[in-house]
Order: C-alpha cells, then sequence, then structure tokens
C-alpha cells in the first residue's frame, strides 16, 4: 500500500498555488482513484465512497500501528493511531471530532476508529479487555437499533449525538468506557416526513415472528400508523438477531430484552389506539387497548384512565380533570415518544454500567470519539433541526478556536511572522441561539414560562422583535418581501453551513417537554420491571410541587456547553467529512454540493493556516531537554547564553531547516524535520546510556 504511487497531493499543503478550485479538484481526482482520505496538516479530509473498499482489513491495520501519519498514505486509521501514541506517549487525553453533513460518513468513521483501536492492543491480552472490546463494538449496534432511522439524507442517519469515552490502563489497552448520549429526535416516534422510515427497532422487531410478535398480536405484513408507509426488510431481520446477540454479549438478561421489546411493541400499538368521543362527550378508547396495555405492563383499566383525563394537584386538593378528544390524543402521542425516549436512555445508561471502571482501575488518560448527527436542512425543519444544527454551530466554533484561531493568535503572541488568514467565525450565530436574555433559546424559555400560555406565533413575534436587525435571523414580517418564508410561521437562520428555515409550529410544546404526572405515574406503576425503573419520579408523592424542569433547549444549550468544555482539555484530531452526491450513489461527484461543504468547512482556510503554520512549536527548555545531546555546542550544557541561544545554536549546527524562532517557543515548519530530530535522537540514546553508565562505574 505505502508503495502505490500517489495520486495528486496527500496533503492539502503541498499543493501549488493554493485556491478552492484547485483544493476541489485534488479531491475529486483521488475519489475518483478511490483515495478518499486527504489531509491538511493532521485534519483528515474523508470523502463518502458509498461502496465498499478494501482498505479496512487487518492488514490495512497494521500498516498504521505505531507510524507517524506522514510516513503512510491518508486514512482514518492513521488518526487512531496517531491518538493513541499521543496517549501512549505522552499521557494525554485526546479525542476525535468527527464533523460534517448528514451521510457524509461520520458514523462510519467513528466505528473504524473504535474498530482500530480495539484491534490495536498489546500482546498479551487479558480476559475482559477482549470483553470491553468486545463491547465497545457491540454497544454500537444497539445504539444503531434504537437511535438511527432512514431520512431522507440517509439511509442510517443517527437521529441522536454520541459521546464515547474509551479509557486506557498505564500499557495503553482499553479498560472500559463511557457514552453520553445527546437529545434523541423523538417527535419522529410519531411523525415522519413522507418517504422516511420511523426508528429501526420498530421494524426489527417486527421483521420476523418472534415472542412479542406472537403475544401482542403483531404482524410483519400489517401496516402500522407510526412506522408509515415503510415495512420491515429482510435486512431488518438480519439485524434483529444482531441486536439481540450484541444485547447478550453486553450482559442484558433475557428478561430485561423481553422489558425492552415489550415497549418497543407498546409504542407500536399506542399509535393504533383509536381515541374517540362519545355523544356524551367523553373520550373512549378502542382499538388495541389490551394487547397496549399487556405490552406496557399495565391494565387496560389504567391505560383507559391515562387517555380519558388526568388528575391534578390545586391548592392542597386532588382535582380530576377530563380530556377532550384532541386532548386524549395529545396524551397517547405524547406517552409514546416519552417511552420511546426513555427506553433509549435506559439502554444507553445499561450500557455504561456494562463498560464503566472504577476511576483509579485505569490510567486516566482516554480518548473520546464524537459522533453527532451532522448538518440538516430538509423540507421542514423543526425544533430538532434547529437543536441539531445549533450543536453543529458549537462544533464549528470550537474548530476555529482551536485550528484557526488560537494557531494565529500563538503567532503573534510569539512574534512570528504571519500575514492572517481571513475566516468566518461563527460565534455570531452560536450567541444568536444561546446568548443569556438575548438569544433564542432565552427568548423560547421566558415564552415557556409566561403565566398565560404563549402559543408558537407568539414566540415568533416575540423572537421577531427582539432578533430584528440580525444578520443571521429573518423571518417574513422583517422581510416581507421574502416570499420564500410564511408569515407568521417561519424563521430563517443563517447558518455557517447555508441558510435553514424552520417552521416555528411545534416549538413552544418541544421546548417545555413537560410530561403529565399521571403519565409518569402510569408507567412507573408498570409491571415491566425496566419500564418502572425508568421512570422513578412516578413514584413522588402528587401533592409535592416540583420545581418545572429545565426547557428541553437549555438542557441542550448546557450539555453542549459541557461536551465543549470537555473536549478543549483534550488533544483534538479532526475528522472532516464529505458527501459527494446527494443520492446516496457511489462514483458520482457533485461539484456545486462538495464546493458548498469545502467553503462551509473552512477548508481552504485550513490549509492556508497550516501552510504558513507549524508542525511543533516547543518551549525552548523543553527543546534543549531533548535535543542537546545531538549538538557538541549543547552537551552536557550550554552556559553560553539563554534557552533560546542554545536552540538557535543547536539548529545551526545541526543545519535545520526553516526554523522560527518565538520569544518562549521554537517553531519547526516541517513535520519530517522533526522527525529526522526523533531519530537522530533514538540513535544516540544507546551510547549515551553507555557513556553514563561508565562515569558511573568510574571506568571512564
Ligand atoms: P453520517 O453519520 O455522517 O450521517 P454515515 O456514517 O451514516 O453518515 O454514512 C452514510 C452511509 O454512507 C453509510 O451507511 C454507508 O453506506 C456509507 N459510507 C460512509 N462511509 C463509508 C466508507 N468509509 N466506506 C463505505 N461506505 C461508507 V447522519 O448520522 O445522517 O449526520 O445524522
Ligand atoms: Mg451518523
Amino acid at each position: 500500500m505505502a508503495t502505490q504511487p500517489e495520486v495528486g497531493v496527500s496533503d492539502f499543503v503541498l499543493l501549488d498555488n493554493l485556491t478552492t478550485d484547485k483544493f476541489i479538484e485534488n479531491l475529486h481526482l483521488r475519489f475518483q482513484h478511490n483515495k478518499i482520505y486527504t489531509y491538511i496538516g493532521e485534519v483528515l479530509v474523508s470523502v463518502n465512497p458509498y461502496k465498499t473498499l478494501d482498505i479496512y482489513n487487518m492488514q490495512h491495520m497494521a500498516q498504521y500501528r505505531g507510524r507517524e501519519m506522514f510516513e503512510v498514505p491518508p486514512h482514518v486509521y492513521a488518526v487512531a493511531d496517531a491518538c493513541q501514541r499521543v496517549l501512549r506517549q505522552q499521557g494525554r487525553d485526546t479525542c476525535v471530532l468527527i464533523s460534517g453533513e448528514s451521510g457524509s460518513g461520520k458514523t462510519e468513521a467513528s466505528k473504524f476508529i473504535m474498530k482500530y483501536i480495539a484491534a490495536n492492543t498489546t500482546q498479551l491480552q487479558r480476559e475482559y479487555i477482549d470483553r470491553v472490546k468486545n463491547v465497545l463494538i457491540q454497544s454500537n449496534s444497539i445504539l444503531e437499533t434504537f437511535g438511527n432511522a432512514k431520512t431522507n439524507r440517509n439511509d442510517n442517519s443517527s437521529r441522536f449525538g454520541k459521546y464515547m469515552d474509551i479509557h486506557f490502563d498505564y500499557k495503553g489497552d482499553p479498560v472500559g468506557g463511557h457514552i453520553s448520549n445527546y437529545l434523541l429526535e423523538k417527535s419522529r416516534v410519531v411523525g415522519l416526513q413522507p418517504g422516511e422510515r420511523n426508528f429501526h427497532a420498530f421494524y426489527q422487531l417486527l421483521s420476523t415472528n418472534n415472542a412479542y410478535t406472537k403475544k401482542y398480536g403483531l404482524a410483519s405484513s400489517a401496516v402500522y400508523k407510526i412506522l408509515g408507509s415503510e415495512r420491515a426488510t429482510a435486512q431488518d431481520s438480519k439485524l434483529y438477531s444482531l441486536t439481540n446477540s450484541a444485547f447478550t454479549a453486553l450482559g442484558f438478561q433475557q428478561s430485561v430484552l423481553d422489558d425492552i421489546w415489550s415497549i418497543v411493541a407498546g409504542v407500536i400499538l399506542l399509535g393504533e389506539l383509536d381515541i374517540t368521543e362519545t355523544p356524551e362527550g367523553e373520550v373512549e378508547v378502542r382499538g388495541s387497548v389490551s394487547p397496549c396495555a399487556s405490552a406496557l405492563g399495565v391494565t387496560v383499566e389504567q391505560l383507559r384512565t391515562a387517555m380519558g383525563g388526568r388528575v391534578l394537584a390545586a391548592g392542597g386538593e386532588l382535582v380530576s380533570k377530563r380530556h377532550s378528544l384532541s386532548d386524549a390524543n395529545y396524551t397517547r402521542l405524547a406517552l409514546a415518544k416519552a417511552a420511546y425516549d426513555r427506553l433509549f436512555t435506559w439502554i444507553v445508561a445499561q450500557i455504561n454500567k456494562a463498560i464503566e471502571v472504577p476511576r483509579d482501575t485505569y490510567k486516566n488518560t482516554l480518548i473520546g470519539v464524537l459522533d453527532i448527527y451532522g448538518f440538516e436542512i430538509f423540507d421542514t425543519n423543526s425544533f430538532e433541526q434547529f437543536c441539531i444544527n445549533y450543536c453543529n454551530e458549537k462544533l464549528q466554533q470550537l474548530f476555529i478556536e482551536l485550528v484557526l484561531k488560537q494557531e494565529q493568535e500563538e503567532y503573534a503572541r510569539e512574534g512570528i511572522q504571519w500575514t492572517p488568514v481571513q475566516y468566518f467565525n461563527n460565534r455570531v450565530i452560536c450567541e444568536l441561539v444561546d446568548a443569556p436574555h438575548a438569544g433564542i433559546i432565552a427568548i423560547m424559555d421566558e415564552a415557556a414560562l409566561n403565566p398565560t400560555k404563549i402559543s408558537d406565533k407568539q414566540l415568533l413575534e416575540a423572537m421577531d422583535k427582539r432578533l430584528n436587525g440580525h444578520k443571521h435571523y429573518t423571518s417574513r414580517q422583517l422581510s416581507p418581501t421574502d416570499k420564500k418564508l410564511k408569515h407568521g410561521v417561519d424563521f430563517r437562520i443563517t447558518h455557517y453551513a447555508g441558510d435553514v428555515t424552520y417552521a416555528i409550529t411545534g416549538f413552544m410544546d418541544k421546548n417545555k417537554d413537560s410530561l403529565w404526572q399521571d403519565l409518569k405515574r402510569l408507567l412507573h406503576s408498570s409491571s415491566n420491571r425496566s419500564l418502572a425503573d425508568m421512570w422513578p419520579e412516578g413514584g413522588d408523592n402528587i401533592q409535592k410541587t416540583s420545581k418545572r424542569p429545565p426547557s428541553a433547549a437549555t438542557l441542550f444549550r448546557s450539555s453542549m456547553a459541557a461536551l465543549v468544555t470537555g473536549l478543549q482539555s483534550k488533544e483534538p484530531f479532526y475528522v472532516r467529512c464529505i458527501k459527494p452526491n446527494p443520492h446516496q450513489a457511489p462514483n458520482t461527484w457533485d461539484p456545486t454540493l462538495v464546493k458548498h461543504q469545502v467553503a462551509y468547512l473552512g477548508l481552504v482556510e485550513n490549509v492556508r493556516v497550516r501552510r504558513a503554520g507549524f508542525a511543533c512549536r516547543v518551549r525552548y527548555d523543553r527543546f534543549l531537554k531533548r535535543y542537546k545531546m545531538l549538538s557538541q555546542y549543547t552537551w552536557p550544557n550550554f552556559r553560553a547564553g539563554t534557552d533560546r541561544d542554545a536552540a538557535l545554536v543547536l539548529a545551526r549546527d545541526l543545519r535545520l531547516q526553516d526554523i522560527h524562532y518565538g520569544h518562549t517557543k521554537l517553531f519547526i515548519r516541517s513535520a519530517k524535520t522533526l522527525h529526522s530530530l526523533e531519530a537522530a535522537r533514538a540513535e544516540l540514546i544507546p551510547s549515551i546510556v553507555i557513556l553514563l553508565q561508565k562515569l558511573w562505574r568510574g571506568t571512564i
């Protein structure tokens, strides 16, 4: 592999006359030759091939083991190896940030990274390490079953955000991990866009005749409302058994599996409940009441009561309130969404129990892999897309801060000659969404707290008033001539990755995200032990006045802030994924689509910063400590000046090329120079050791 001729340049830094067109030309040329990976320094650009390439087997893995990134052709394995090397050699936490729009290959990249890490362990395998490796890999298939769905952009689209920490022991072997999940798109449970599917789990359950379909009277050939027009496929049936074996491998008991699949069946059946109104104005629940109640582990009576009305605690008294027909239907769907959403989070928690290790058993080093839903523009964009796209803004902001901004600031601080590279900083868009008291989330929360019920339309009016004049926000009220926006319904955010029009309908409700206490009590009372366990607050005293929980957007904002803080403390590696065409087709290149992504990901700016940048920067004292033995002028000590003077003498003696001297640090332009220094050091060290031993023994 390493001997194959290179196609184009394998690192964009080496491009002559850098322009966006030249950049894309190189990317395209390589794509045509199935070279889907190219570097910008240590940043990996990856183009989704939409076909199986023979570049991921064990031999390929072996080629990357312990090799510097520039020694071998670009590959996602090289990134994984670099991560592990930083961790092993420097004892530093690392993370891989994978970004790109929906369908660009993020989840696949994250899986290759995990696969590589799991395979790349030391020789002496211990049983529990094998178990951890297995769990890391297997957990993916469970998460995808319950958290992925077919969308119009991607047949296996992640509908949740995932950040996985893998913990390592002192030998650098994985000993455990932790998964954090972010905001599952639960509205999908009860509402699909045309051509899309619900979560894979539903179809997998229906794809075979199994104990659950039999028990709850479900049939693969039947049409179920929440599943849209899609049916289970042969692939679903294959995946159903894979999911179950993954559960078993993770140590889930059969009784827990029964609980899980029963909840999935219960959610399907909630979709089938037929709620009507009697001539007396009472709500009547018909249809699949009995199997639905059975699947959720409650009685028919309990289910009917929960749909028919609710009990409120008002001024110390309990008051019953009957539901209207629309309230009852709202309740039914809210219950389905909440039950599924909790199920997902609970499964993640159980997986974590299976892989978590006490802190004192690992060396406190870890690799984090972030695979989050990509930037989305659908025909209709709602609250979920708003959160997903905000999340992508935050990640882009992190990239800008760490790759584009800090690098340039450091050159300025160190007095290095430098022509600043212009780039678009999306901070202004992050603030449009999350600024305290002024951003969209704050305005939504204020509306949610208002004692009188605020409608979606009123929320939009409040946003228009407060955000009037913001360069990245508009609505029909603010731009009356913009016919693409529906008056009183739509608003548009000019995201870093493009304009997205959001329909305000449902924002208030989805943000409040409240579930009536009755429903929590219902689920907590379930004979399905796992389901009851998922809803501990259902056991609270109804009289207890609990504080209103934070809104969905506020929770999401806080979890994003915590995520970003966690990532900032680690040594980051980046994978920037590109989608070559919108049809999920192999060998197809859509120049406009690619150009758009290259532009918004800031890849050309990235090359400019990198090109003017340096492979290595190191404090003078550290540089000397490591390399002073390479020159007679600095070994064993340099007494004729400062550390900076010493470094200068050392670099001249070794004839190092393209070294720049900052105020406190030395900058080495090329990775090759760094490598040659390391090689020379490695060669000298044995003779120095012998020398020192002789000195100790007094033989010289
Ligand atoms: P995403 O994670 O970026 O989208 P995926 O990783 O799910 O995208 O990739 C989408 C599909 O592209 C996969 O199901 C594969 O069929 C194909 N694919 C991606 N990478 C490769 C590869 N390296 N080799 C072969 N096929 C690949 V989303 O989750 O929608 O943002 O929310
Ligand atoms: Mg994904």
